[in-house]
Parts: C-alpha cells; sequence; structure tokens
C-alpha cells in the first residue's frame, strides 16, 4: 500500500479535522496536544500525520513532504497556492479577515480624505491586495501575532486579523470596520503526488467529501 503523509497543525484545526480523518478511517495513535512527537503513526500504517505550524502547512505540501494538508485560506492567501491543487472547501476553523481600528477612530473618513494609514498585519500580501483594490493608501507593518497590540501602542492606526468570537477585539477597545473576506480551511494536495499516489489519496479525498457535505 502507499504511504501518504497528511500536515496539520495543532489547536483548532486538528480539533476540527480529527472527525473528517475518523470518517476516512484514519485515527492518531497519539495526540498532538499532549504529545511532543512531530510525526503521529495512525491505525492505518500506510498513513502519518505531521504536526507543523499553520502558516508552513502548505510550505510542506508544496514541495511534497507531505502529500496532502489542511491550511485556513488566509494562510493560502498568503502563500499563493504555487504547486497545491485547493480540491475541497472543509468548512472547518471558520472565521473572518477583518480591518479593525481603535473604538472612536473614524476609518470611514479617514478613507474618504484619502488619507495614508498604517496597518499592522500578519497577513501583509491580502492585505496589500486589498487596500490596492479599494484604492487606499496605506504603509504595512508586518507582525507575527497579536497585531491587536499595534494600535494600543501607537505602532499603527488599524489592524487586519483574523475574528470570530469578536471577543479579543472588544478586550483591547477595538472595532471591526470593513470585512476583506470569509476564512474557513481547505483540503490541500501535491499536485505531483496526485498523480503518482492517486490509488491512496483518492480515497482520502472521498471520504472527507461526504464527511463534510453532511
Ligand atoms: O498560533 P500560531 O502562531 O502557531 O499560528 P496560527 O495562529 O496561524 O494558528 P492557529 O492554530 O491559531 O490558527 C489556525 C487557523 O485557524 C488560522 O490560519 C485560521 O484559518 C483559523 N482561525 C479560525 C483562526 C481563528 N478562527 C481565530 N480567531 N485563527 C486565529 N484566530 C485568532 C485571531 O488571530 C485573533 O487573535 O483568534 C483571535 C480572535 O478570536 P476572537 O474569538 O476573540 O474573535
Ligand atoms: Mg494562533
Amino acid at each position: 500500500m502507499t504511504d501518504i503523509t497528511i500536515a496539520l497543525s495543532k489547536g483548532r484545526i486538528f480539533e476540527d479535522t480529527a472527525p473528517l480523518l475518523k470518517a476516512a478511517g484514519i485515527v492518531a495513535l497519539d495526540d498532538p496536544e499532549s504529545s511532543r512527537k512531530l510525526i503521529l503513526s495512525t491505525n492505518r500504517a500506510n498513513v502519518r500525520l505531521i504536526i507543523v505550524r499553520a502558516s508552513d502547512v502548505p510550505t510542506y505540501v508544496q514541495y511534497g513532504a507531505a502529500d496532502l494538508g489542511i491550511a485556513g485560506k488566509d494562510v493560502l492567501q498568503e502563500h499563493g497556492g504555487a504547486g497545491l491543487y485547493q480540491p475541497l472547501d472543509l468548512n472547518i476553523a471558520r472565521c473572518r479577515m477583518m480591518v479593525a481600528v481603535p473604538n472612536g477612530f473614524d476609518y470611514d473618513s479617514a478613507v474618504r480624505q484619502g488619507a495614508r494609514l498604517r496597518i499592522a498585519t500578519k497577513y501583509v500580501q491580502t492585505a496589500r491586495e486589498h487596500f490596492a483594490t479599494k484604492g487606499v493608501h496605506v504603509d504595512l507593518i508586518k507582525l507575527y501575532g497579536s497585531m491587536e497590540l499595534a494600535p494600543l501602542v501607537g505602532l499603527a492606526d488599524a489592524i487586519v486579523d483574523l475574528v470570530s468570537s469578536g471577543n479579543t477585539l472588544k478586550a483591547n477597545n477595538l472595532v471591526a470596520v470593513e470585512e476583506i473576506m470569509q476564512i474557513s480551511s481547505r483540503l490541500i494536495v501535491n499536485q505531483a503526488a496526485l498523480k503518482l499516489k492517486r490509488d491512496a489519496i483518492q480515497p482520502v479525498l472521498d471520504a472527507f467529501s461526504a464527511a463534510v457535505k453532511q
């Protein structure tokens, strides 16, 4: 039987993916939250899981170090998708990518007046495209986390970040002023692996697809 490797991040993506893997007959033998192993065996001798940072999943799949992976649309947009086949929206880990500003900052009138805005974000490519399409002049400041802090200490006027409950924005006196896109996680497949290992990969795609439609 052909070996396949699936790249996943722990946390919310692993939690939401476990039921889909189960529907495909794949169960991890260790819990990634408690285990320190980065390669997890499964109940299927030919299937293994690798645990990587969410933003690294497309890279592992692009270079064929993993055959399959699960990644947020936010991460895929930034990566660009080279070498990846994206057959399925899994509808998991849903959230929205939003522009947010401090309470009381008049974003609409700043935009109307053609102000140049400083935007802090982890999603530099997606933000650049969004503001270019709107014709808004921006200076983008790349951060790797805790974007919510940036406007509070004068690093930026606004942020581009993911929002689900809205609690993080609220706790930091920020408000969302614009939606950039709806986000969910996708199954991604290495294009060459799909051709060379179709016998092993296609049943996983079919099982995921059936489980998502339920
Ligand atoms: O945490 P790490 O730095 O390793 O990487 P990561 O943050 O990219 O990974 P992880 O596991 O946190 O997120 C993986 C994927 O989950 C992301 O790529 C998104 O596609 C998706 N997702 C869904 C989210 C959220 N919802 C989400 N709410 N990712 C992050 N958040 C963060 C957001 O950035 C903000 O800081 O949660 C905070 C807001 O949440 P609320 O509920 O307070 O609005
Ligand atoms: Mg995170």
